[in-house]
């Protein structure tokens, strides 16, 4: 049932008092995007900002989800309640990858302590990177101290999602040294904590040898944070307490010294733009349409019009 724009504020409080149903609502209604999901967003902006956002990210199968549901435990185990959001940032629909994480995740589907999400994004411009920090701000919200936000990397994606997470953890595999050498500076700038994971296969020890002498090179960063590198076994939930604890690290580092408020703040930033910039975007494709776009550009292809003169004529502006 899709939300009408004037109950987004009570199925908030529904939310917040501890209806999934409702949660699972607002969380449709922002993966939707549109006119609804702005009105979510009014809705629980003034109610959130006491929760802690994770993004966890790494290669297509480098163990997030199974990682995620033993860090998913360990967090339990010490009695905090965490959201999961999972985001499929390839496919349209929610479709197979995350199919598999409901058996991966399954452990905790009936955990009123845990609640865990997939979202995709249904391909639209920037959709991702507005989403998800509205999705993370409704879970905040409803309450939930965690939001953990498991991408998959694939170049950019993972620096949209590291831009909306307090504590970016990267998860890299043994040999990870000798492959994707060309995505490795970027995951370098935006790693607070690496997971080696699957460190039950050979050559983990080289990764994290490779993995120290590259931070080694980097030194530490603005906030003088060094990332820590810990090896995890997902499958066995090995290393899981210390991925948390290297978080939970992360956290009162930024708290101590105004890092926490500072990334928050830029992100916020970053975000008013992000929105003003999709709303144009919305508005100029609309103006080009209405314009008459086939026959303009049909003129534009035939040579009688040039893309400039076009565009002035959508745009109802002189020539200059
Ligand atoms: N040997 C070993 N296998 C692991 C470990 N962690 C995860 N796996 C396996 O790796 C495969 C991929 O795990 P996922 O957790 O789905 O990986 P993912 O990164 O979430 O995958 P995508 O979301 O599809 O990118 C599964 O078959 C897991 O059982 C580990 O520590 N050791
Ligand atoms: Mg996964």
């Amino acid at each position: 049932v899709p939300v009408a724009e004037s109950s987004a504020a009570e199925l908030v409080a529904a939310a917040r008092s501890g209806d999934r149903g409702a949660l699972a609502r607002l969380l449709s209604a922002v993966e939707r995007g549109g006119r609804t999901a702005h009105a979510v967003g009014r809705a629980v902006y003034p109610l959130a900002g006491s929760s802690y956002t994770i993004g966890l990210t790494g290669a297509p199968g480098a163990g997030k989800s199974t990682l995620t549901s033993a860090v998913v435990a360990a967090v339990r185990a010490r009695g905090e309640r965490i959201a999961v959001l999972a985001i499929d940032p390839s496919s349209p629909y929610t479709g197979g990858a995350i199919l598999g994480d409901r058996v991966r995740m399954g452990e905790h589907a009936l955990d009123d302590g845990v609640f865990i999400r997939s979202m995709a994004t249904r391909g639209h411009l920037g959709g991702l990177a507005l989403a998800t920090p509205e999705a993370a701000r409704v879970l905040d919200a409803a309450g939930y101290p965690w939001v953990l936000i498991e991408t998959v990397g694939v170049g950019q994606v993972e620096v949209d999602v590291a831009g909306a997470a307090d504590t970016t953890v990267v998860v890299v595999n043994p040999g990870w040294g000798d492959r994707v050498q060309a995505n490795k500076a970027g995951l370098m700038e935006i790693a607070d904590v690496f997971v080696i994971n699957k460190a039950d296969r050979p050559g983990a020890d080289t990764t994290r040898r490779d993995l120290e002498s590259m931070l080694d090179l980097t030194g530490p960063g603005d906030d003088r944070w060094r990332p820590p590198v810990v090896s995890a076994v997902s499958t066995t939930g090995d290393g899981a307490d210390a991925v948390w604890e290297a978080v939970v690290a992360h956290r009162r580092h930024l708290e101590q010294t105004g890092g926490l408020a500072e990334r928050r703040e830029q992100r916020l930033r970053d975000e008013l733009a992000l929105i003003v910039e999709q709303r144009l975007r919305a508005e100029a494709m609309q103006r080009l349409e209405a314009a008459g776009r086939r026959a303009l550009e049909d003129e534009v292809v035939a040579g009688r019009l040039d893309p400039w003169s076009a565009a002035d004529q959508v745009l109802g502006e002189a020539q200059n």
